[in-house]
C-alpha cells in the first residue's frame, strides 16, 4: 500500500520522489512581497510564478499573504498547519494530472486579528511590492461613475480608525504614511485582477480614499508610488474535495486546500516598480511599455467568453464550461460573440494572432479535466459584467456594431436573478453581494418589462439606447414565455 503523508516542510524530501516539491531553501526566503487576497488564483498564478522565481536562487522574494476578512481564517489555519506549503494540481487536457508543491508563501496574517502588525509588515523596508486579488468588486468603485464610493460604510469606518481599518485602501494608507514618515521608498503597489487597467483604477481608488485621510501624503503617493498595470491569466476552478482524495490517493499526500489549475498561464506587466521587482520575465512573464492591448483582448474574450457560457449555461441547465462548450450551439454561439461583438472593439495586439488566440481560448474551455463551474463563473456577476460585458456592448452600440450575442445574455441575466432557476425549475446556487437588488429590479420584468434595467450602478445610461431595449424587450418577452434559451440563441444566430 502507498504511504500516505501529510503536507509538512519536514516532510517534503520523502514526498519529492512523486511530485516537484521546493528545489530552494525555504529558511533563506525572505518577504519581498505582501499579498493581500489568498485565494485560488494568487496561488495558482502569482504564488506560482514566485516560486519558479525563488527556484532560481531569488530568495528575497517570498510572500507573506495577508487576509482582510474573517473568512479568510480558514485559509490561514489550513496553511499555517502545513507550513503554508501547498500542492498545485496542474491538469491537462488529456487526463494526465501534474502536482507542484508551492513554497513561495512563507507567513499569513489575519488583519482581523491584528490590524497593526499588518501594517507594519506592509511598512517594512523588506517588503518591496503589495499586490492584490481584492476581486472585481474589490475596487470600491462606482461601475458606471468610475467614482470611489464614499457611501461604502466600511470606508467611511476606515477614514474615522485609520489605525484598524477594514479595506484595503485603509491599509495601504496607513502603510505608506509610515514608510514616508521613515524616509523610506514606497513599495509598490501591484493589482493582480481582472479590472481593465488594473494599476490605473488602484492609484485613482486608493488617491481618492487618501486624499481624504492626509491630502499631503496623496502627493506623495501620486508622486512616488508605482501601480503597474497587468493582465492576469490562468483558470482556477474552486477546489472540491474529489481533489484532496486526488491527491491522496495518486500522490500520498494530505493537503487541506490544494489548488487545481490549467496548464496554460499568461502574465504580461507594465515594467514600472517603486523599489525593485523580482525577475519574473526569467520565469515566464513578459514586461511590456503598456499592457492596455493584451489586457483588453483578454477581459473581452475570455472573462466575457465565460460570462456569456455562464449565464446562458445556467439557464440551459449545463453545470460547467467545458460541459456548455461541448454543445454545439454553445460553441458556436460564443465563437459568433468573439468574432462579431467582442473583436471589432479590439486593437491590434503585437505579436498576437486573434484568430488563433479565440481557438486557443475555445481549446482551453474544453479541457474536460478542468470542470470550472457555471456557478463560479457567474458569482457577482454584478461585479463582473460592467467590466466584461458592458464596455463592449457600450462600445458596439457607438459605432453602429452588432449587439444581439451580448443583449440575450443581459436578458438571460435578468431571468437568472429573477427566477433564480434553470429551464427546468432546478434552483441555481447564486452568490452575489447584490443579489437581493438584481432579485427586485428583475422581479419587476412582468409589469415593466426594462425594469432590470433600471438598476443604474450597473447599466447607466443603457436604458436610453433604443436600438438596444427593443431588442432587449423583444428578447425578455420571449425567454418569459419560454425559458429554452437555447431557441432564442438560435434566433441570435441565424439574424448574424
Ligand atoms: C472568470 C475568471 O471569474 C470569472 O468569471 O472569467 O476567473 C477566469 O477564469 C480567469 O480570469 C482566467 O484567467
Amino acid at each position: 500500500m502507498k504511504s500516505v503523508m501529510k503536507l509538512k516542510q519536514e516532510n517534503l524530501k520523502s514526498l519529492s520522489a512523486q511530485m516537484g516539491t521546493p528545489a530552494y531553501d525555504r529558511n533563506q526566503v525572505k518577504v519581498g512581497i505582501v499579498h493581500v487576497g489568498v485565494g485560488g488564483f494568487h496561488r495558482s498564478h502569482e504564488a506560482y510564478y514566485t516560486d519558479k522565481l525563488l527556484a532560481t536562487g531569488s530568495l528575497d522574494w517570498g510572500i507573506c499573504g495577508i487576509g482582510l476578512r474573517e473568512a479568510d481564517r480558514k485559509m490561514r489555519d489550513t496553511l499555517k498547519e502545513q507550513d503554508y506549503l501547498y500542492s498545485l494540481l496542474v491538469k491537462h487536457p488529456d487526463g494526465k494530472v501534474e502536482n507542484h508543491v508551492m513554497g513561495s508563501l512563507v507567513d499569513f496574517m489575519l488583519s482581523v486579528d491584528d490590524p497593526r502588525a499588518v501594517i507594519d509588515r506592509m511598512a517594512n523596508p523588506e517588503t518591496k511590492i503589495v499586490s492584490l486579488t481584492i476581486t472585481e468588486g474589490g475596487y470600491n468603485f462606482h461601475p458606471v461613475t468610475g467614482a470611489f464610493r464614499f457611501d461604502n460604510p466600511d470606508v467611511q469606518h476606515d477614514l474615522a480608525n485609520p489605525d484598524k481599518p477594514r479595506l484595503i485602501f485603509g491599509y495601504l494608507t496607513a502603510a505608506l504614511q509610515k514608510r514616508r514618515a521613515a524616509g523610506l521608498a514606497p513599495f509598490t503597489v501591484q493589482s493582480c485582477d481582472n479590472v481593465p487597467h488594473n494599476g490605473d483604477m488602484t492609484k485613482r481608488m486608493l488617491l481618492a480614499f487618501a486624499r481624504r485621510q492626509d491630502a499631503e501624503l496623496a502627493e506623495w503617493i501620486e508622486a512616488e508610488v508605482r501601480f503597474p498595470n497587468a493582465m492576469v491569466d490562468r483558470i482556477t476552478p474552486v477546489t472540491t474535495p474529489a481533489d484532496i482524495e486526488l491527491l491522496e490517493a495518486k500522490f500520498g499526500v494530505i493537503d487541506g486546500w490544494p489548488v487545481t489549475c490549467e496548464p496554460f498561464c499568461q502574465w504580461v506587466i507594465e515594467d514600472q516598480f517603486s523599489d525593485g521587482r523580482p525577475a519574473w520575465e526569467n520565469v515566464g512573464a513578459q514586461f511590456v511599455p503598456d499592457v492596455t492591448p493584451y489586457e483588453k483582448m483578454k477581459i473581452s474574450l475570455l472573462n466575457a467568453g465565460h460570462s456569456v457560457l455562464g449565464l446562458l449555461g445556467s439557464i440551459q441547465g449545463h453545470e460547467t464550461i467545458d460541459g456548455a462548450v461541448r454543445d454545439p450551439l454553445f460553441a458556436a454561439y460564443l465563437r459568433n460573440f468573439m468574432d462579431l461583438e467582442a473583436t471589432p472593439v479590439l486593437d491590434e495586439v503585437e505579436g498576437i494572432d486573434l484568430d488563433a488566440y479565440k481557438d486557443s481560448l475555445i481549446e482551453r474551455f474544453s479541457n474536460p479535466s478542468i470542470k470550472d463551474s457555471l456557478a463560479r463563473i457567474c458569482l457577482e456577476s454584478s461585479a463582473k459584467l460592467p467590466k466584461f460585458l458592458l464596455p463592449t456592448l457600450r462600445e458596439n452600440l457607438a459605432s453602429g456594431g452588432h449587439i444581439a450575442y451580448a443583449t440575450l445574455v443581459i436578458a438571460a441575466w435578468c431571468y437568472y436573478s429573477d427566477k433564480g432557476v434553470n429551464r427546468h425549475g432546478v434552483a441555481l446556487d447564486i452568490v452575489d453581494d447584490m443579489k437581493a437588488e438584481l432579485h427586485q429590479a428583475a422581479g419587476g420584468t412582468s409589469e415593466d418589462v426594462l425594469s432590470f434595467l433600471r438598476i443604474e450602478s450597473i447599466f447607466g445610461e443603457l436604458i436610453e439606447e433604443r436600438s438596444f431595449t427593443s431588442l432587449y424587450e423583444e428578447m425578455i418577452t420571449d425567454l418569459y414565455k419560454n425559458p429554452d434559451i437555447s431557441v432564442l440563441m438560435r434566433k441570435v444566430q441565424d439574424q448574424k
